[in-house]
């Protein structure tokens, strides 16, 4: 189904009690309400990016204080798995601090990892920057089963917030990853200060996508010390749940997963954005940089609310795996990632005050 930015506008500006009860209606007309979809993240390669994202810790250009490290070992990434798994986690999420993938060793490295991963019956995900359809249908031979790639705002406001690459670049790369036949995972990030109208265009622009991409996390900004958007207000709780109701009803038969920014919203802040329709979260107590909620207060709201953690595999089944993911390309590929270079005041002066 697609809705018109205007339509979605209406949706968005229903007043609160009629939204969470319209989203809960329709989140009950496709998906088990007392299902929830639990992901592990596990940042793979931390820190000394080279992206200016204004709201990330990880980027190398600004003076944040976060533990970096190079490409994790195989074996240490197993080894958390195996507790997420057994913790209840249905799908392991890898990030890397990379602006896109290089047909590297570490880039052979993340495959093996990938290909470990799924043989323990995970769902597993990466996001590791932008992605060639070489690279993505490397990843879906290796098991791949879904690939995170935020579009983070509106394309307007995209602008104001990272300048070293385009939208464009990052709507070709979940093309790249659909290609590839993968789940594609999709979202953005709210109270970076961008307007109601910002967050309603993104969503059309999921909404245009056909089909809608199967997950769309949504995050509250996590201001961090030393980024250009360490001051930003939070957004207040209302405002996350409005959010969580509009994409429920747009996007009916996405997983909605309540992102990062969990860990400052009560226990019944959280309950009414499951209500509302989000059917995921991040479990464990950290993100990739960030803290998250305990595990175990976790495990004792979704008791309290009568939610059981879901199995992998329950909504696509599990990829099979194609040993020529291991066939290196012959040639490296020519990068076409843009690098638009305009000046954003706020992330200049995140630089300045670092060096
Ligand atoms: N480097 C890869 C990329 O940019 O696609 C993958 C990792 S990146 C950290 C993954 C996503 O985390 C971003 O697209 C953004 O939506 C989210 N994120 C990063 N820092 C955040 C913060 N401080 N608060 C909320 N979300 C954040
Ligand atoms: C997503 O949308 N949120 C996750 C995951 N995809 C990779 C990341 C949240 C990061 C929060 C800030 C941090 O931990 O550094
Ligand atoms: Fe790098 Fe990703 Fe952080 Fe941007 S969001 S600075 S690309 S790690």
């Amino acid at each position: 189904m697609s809705f018109t930015e205007k339509e979605i506008s209406e949706i968005y500006n229903t007043p609160l009690i009629e939204l969470i009860f319209k989203a809960a209606e329709i989140h009950r007309n496709h998906h088990d309400p007392t299902r929830i979809q639990v992901s592990k993240l596990i940042s793979i390669k931390t820190d000394g990016c080279s992206e200016d994202c204004g709201y990330c810790s990880q980027s190398a250009r600004y003076g944040t204080d976060i533990n970096g490290n190079s490409l994790m070992k195989l074996e240490d990434v197993v080894q958390i798995a195996k507790e997420a798994k057994y913790n209840g986690s249905s799908r392991i999420c890898m990030g890397a601090a990379w602006r896109n993938v290089s047909d590297n060793s570490d880039f052979d490295d993340v495959l093996e990892m990938v290909q470990s991963l799924t043989n323990m019956d995970m769902e597993v995900c990466c996001t590791l920057g932008m992605l060639s359809d070489k690279q993505a249908r490397r990843l879906a031979d290796a098991g791949l089963y879904a690939y995170n790639h935020n579009l983070d705002s509106s394309e307007d406001y995209y602008k104001k917030i990272i300048s070293t690459r385009s939208y464009k670049d990052r709507l070709d790369t979940i093309d790249n990853v659909r290609g590839a036949g993968m789940s594609v995972c999709s979202g953005g990030i709210i109270g970076m200060g961008e307007t109601a109208e910002d967050r309603i265009s993104m969503l059309h622009t999921f909404t245009q996508m056909n089909p809608h991409p199967d997950s769309v996390p949504i995050n509250a900004l996590v201001p961090i010390e030393g980024t250009p958007l360490e001051d930003q207000t939070p957004v207040d709780v209302w405002t996350l749940i409005r959010m969580i109701a509009t994409t429920r009803i747009v996007m009916p038969k996405s997983d909605v997963r309540l992102s990062a920014g969990r860990n400052e919203i009560s226990k019944e802040g959280q309950a009414l954005c499951f209500l509302s329709g989000a059917n995921s979260i991040f479990a464990g107590d950290k993100l990739l940089t960030a803290p998250n909620n305990n595990f175990s207060d976790d495990m004792n709201l979704f008791s309290a609310l009568g939610l059981t953690p879901s199995e992998p595999f329950e909504k696509k089944q599990k990829p099979s795996i194609n040993t020529r993911y291991k066939d290196k390309p012959l040639e490296k590929e020519k990068n076409k990632w843009s690098r638009p270079g305009h000046k954003i005041e706020r992330n200049e002066k995140a630089r300045i005050r670092k060096n």
